[in-house]
């Protein structure tokens, strides 16, 4: 018997993911709803459009190679400290990330297996995958999402095998009916590295540009309305520059789609050290990480990013390996839309709840600061998929007492079905409880 007690014990402390046991500390934020997307695996379905856009874009990068890592979990040092994040950068967060425990967590990105790749060898690569961070909950955001990391690298002393292909993908690009807008520096901020020859990194940033522009064209020129033949305006893609801790200089690309500027990747020429972690420092590259959903979104005309994780046949029978086809939506169910109004524990402070970003969720007398991800991570957690939308409506200082009040109002819709209001009724109340009892919140 109290073998059998150590036992259920450890159970407790422990949490599963893959058949590996992660001891349970104070980091630990994973909640079982999350793990429970890692089987899916849409990016393997050939019949699922996440699946079918990572097969187009594989099928344009001719002679990379696909590469799909196995365990969603990674090391806190592979996600961040490799890849040269500071120690209080905020991604770290434990309101923005999901860890397992204080040295293991859920990718937030591709780039965790950059220096892994790099290792086993592959100079041109690409990499699928799911990944996870803590949001806000819209149409457009989602805990679980996709992303395709695209690498390659040259020896440093093939700067004339270089140039020669830069000179014949100018030349094929120059045939494609695609307006290029480049408003990234490489100076300032966003520099070459002193590490690099100026001119093999410039040729570098060049091969990228190339390289993703072609894609986009691929991948857009021809799904628009009347196709890249006819007679409207060119395609337009915009490169502006960025920051990411292991790219310089590092640039966002944007494509002008639906009468807005809509981001689809971060890239950029890869910092040297990571080269020299992953025991290739011989070698120079650029990499890019792409969202799936955010282009498969505009591809297929899906209009909710849940929808990728619908299980339900309307939805899952009108896709089919290699074809890109317009999503038919099939008849909206309304919302049920719920108010919730409360005021803040005394203790949270903005300024102790900028200090609790990486520092594993600092208590502050005896509270979390509130943060807008922690509310909704619970909402999420009761109601799933049937939460669409969770938007703050209003946000007050008490004038005598200093309080702070906020008011949230939670779009409940399921995309299959009609919800009864009763259903909606028992959701909001469970949600309401465990956000009293877990984040201290005074309901109004
Ligand atoms: C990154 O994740 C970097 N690792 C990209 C990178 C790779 C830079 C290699 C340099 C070299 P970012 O956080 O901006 O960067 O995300 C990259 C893309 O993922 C975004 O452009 C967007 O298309 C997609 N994305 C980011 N957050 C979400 C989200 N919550 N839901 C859906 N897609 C998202
Ligand atoms: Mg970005």
């Amino acid at each position: 018997v109290s073998s059998l007690r150590g036992l259920a014990s450890k159970v407790q402390q422990d949490l599963v993911v893959g058949g590996i046991a992660y001891p349970k500390d104070a980091w630990t934020n994973t909640p079982g709803t999350i793990l429970s997307k890692i089987p899916k695996r849409l990016h393997d379905q050939a019949d699922h459009p996440i699946g079918i856009l990572r097969s187009q874009i594989e099928s344009h990068f001719k002679g990379f190679t696909p590469v799909s890592p196995a365990a969603a979990v990674v090391t806190v040092k592979e996600n961040f400290d490799e890849l040269g994040f500071a120690p209080d950068h905020p991604g770290r967060s434990m309101t923005d990330s999901y860890y397992l425990n204080k040295d293991n967590m859920l990718r937030t990105h591709t780039s965790a297996h950059e220096v892994a790749t790099f290792r086993a060898g592959h100079d041109s690569w690409l990499l699928s995958a799911d990944v996870y961070r803590r949001d806000e909950i819209d149409s457009s955001h989602y805990p679980a999402f996709h992303q395709m990391e695209g690498a390659r690298v040259w020896e440093q002393s093939d700067l004339a095998v270089l140039k020669k292909l830069n000179a014949e993908m100018k030349k094929q690009l120059e045939a494609c009916p695609l307006l290029i807008e480049d408003i990234a520096m490489t100076s300032g901020d966003n520099p070459y590295q002193a590490e690099h020859d100026p001119e093999f990194a410039a040729e570098v940033a060049q091969n990228l540009k190339h390289s993703l522009n072609s894609l986009i064209f691929r991948l857009f020129g021809q799904t628009r309305p009347g196709g890249a033949a006819s007679n409207e305006e060119p395609l337009k893609v915009r490169w502006i520059e960025a920051f990411f801790p292991f790219t310089s200089p590092s640039y966002e690309v944007e494509v002008w789609w639906g009468g807005e500027w809509l981001e689809i990747l971060g890239c950029g020429v890869v910092k040297q050290q990571t080269l020299i972690t992953a025991d290739v420092p011989h070698k120079i590259g650029w990499a890019f990480g792409l969202g799936l959903e955010r282009i498969a979104m505009i591809l297929f005309s899906i209009p909710d990013i849940r929808l990728f994780w619908s299980e339900d046949a309307r939805f899952t029978k009108q896709f089919q390996a290699g074809q890109i086809t317009t999503f038919q939506p099939y008849s909206k169910y309304p919302p049920c839309i719920k108010d919730i109004s409360f005021w803040l524990p005394e203790t949270a402070s903005e300024e102790h709840g900028a200090k609790a970003a990486g520092g594993g969720g600092a208590v502050v007398q005896g509270r979390k600061p509130f943060h807008e991800n922690d509310f909704c991570e619970i909402v999420r957690d009761v109601a799933g998929d049937l939460v669409e939308n969770v938007n703050l409506i209003d946000d007050f200082t008490h004038k005598k007492t200093g309080r702070k009040s906020k008011c949230y109002r939670i779009t409940y819709r399921s995309m299959d079905r009609s919800l009864s209001n009763e259903e909606v009724n028992k959701l909001q109340s469970i949600a309401s409880g465990r956000l009293v009892d877990e984040m201290g919140l005074e309901l109004r």
